[in-house]
């Protein structure tokens, strides 16, 4: 029998690729590898510089301080990226992502439609940009994790490559651990405890203790509709509450405002 086809295959071009392998050996993104869940595959735009120094950079049109990486090795290093792609069995025109300060801020629900386009390529720069003539015809999505400039595109890359993996089925062993956290449903997650039951004089709640698994539910969706009231109203806002989330929160509002 042929082994099952990887649920997920990304190609990363960067021009250090040994970051991006040692990286992703790690944690959940490595067993998911081991399991053949994904498949990875690097690819260094010096590989495809044309001169004697392996040039991938050159100052920028205009003046000004720092390198703009050249269009041509990165158009043939993405060319050699969607190849591997498809070689393996994958996409011939997979998505190509930029990571970049000017992208589409990532949240949640861009992770799960990336999950299911399935094949992708991810562009990650250094030096001051890329030319633009490189983005305006490869590039299909800028996506960026925050209004912060980096020295590159790669911990970005490694960080949608981890947010992508997890989401796979098997790559956790728990499934209901993902379901139930941060934003999965919207919702901050709810503080968590485990042994010993008093640390620095401060106690487990009670209600963990006493094995009444409806009252723990109850208190853990009160705990994250109370820290999402209190550290993310933005994420309320748009968000429609059942009668038992309304009453939830009601409660915790009060008890909040009696400390
Ligand atoms: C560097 C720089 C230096 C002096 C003046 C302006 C400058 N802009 C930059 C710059 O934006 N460099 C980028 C480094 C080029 C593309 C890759 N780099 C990057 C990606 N930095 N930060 C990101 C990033 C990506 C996604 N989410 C957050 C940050």
């Amino acid at each position: 029998m042929a082994a099952p086809a990887p649920l997920l295959r990304i190609a990363v071009v960067t021009l250090f690729p040994e970051l991006i392998e040692a990286a992703s050996r790690y944690g959940i993104t490595g067993r998911a590898l081991e399991m053949a869940l994904w498949r990875l595959w690097c690819v260094n735009p010096r590989e495809f510089a044309t001169d004697n120094h392996r040039t991938v950079d050159d100052r920028p049109y205009g003046g000004g301080p720092g390198m703009v990486m050249l269009a041509g090795p990165l158009e043939q290093a993405l060319d050699a990226a969607a190849a591997r792609i498809s070689a393996d069995g994958g996409s011939a025109k997979p998505k190509v992502v930029y990571l970049t300060p000017q992208g589409e801020r990532l949240a949640h629900e861009r992770v799960l439609a990336l999950k299911e386009d399935g094949d992708l390529v991810l562009l990650a720069g250094r030096y001051e940009g890329i030319d633009e003539r490189l983005l305006e015809r490869r590039v299909d999505l800028e996506l960026s994790l925050g209004d912060y400039v980096l020295s590159g595109g790669e911990f970005p890359a490694l960080v949608l490559i981890d947010a992508l993996v997890r989401q796979l089925p098997g790559a956790t062993n728990d499934p209901d651990s993902i379901r139930e956290e941060s934003f999965a449903d919207g919702l901050l997650d709810c503080p968590h405890y485990t042994r010993p039951e008093v640390h620095g004089g401060a106690a487990v709640p009670p209600v963990l203790l006493s094995g009444n698994h409806a009252l723990i539910r109850r208190w853990r969706l009160k705990q994250a509709l109370g820290r999402t009231w209190l550290r993310r109203p933005d994420l309320l806002s748009g968000r429609r509450m059942s009668d038992e989330e309304a009453r939830l929160l009601q409660e915790f509002k009060r008890e909040s405002s009696l400390e």
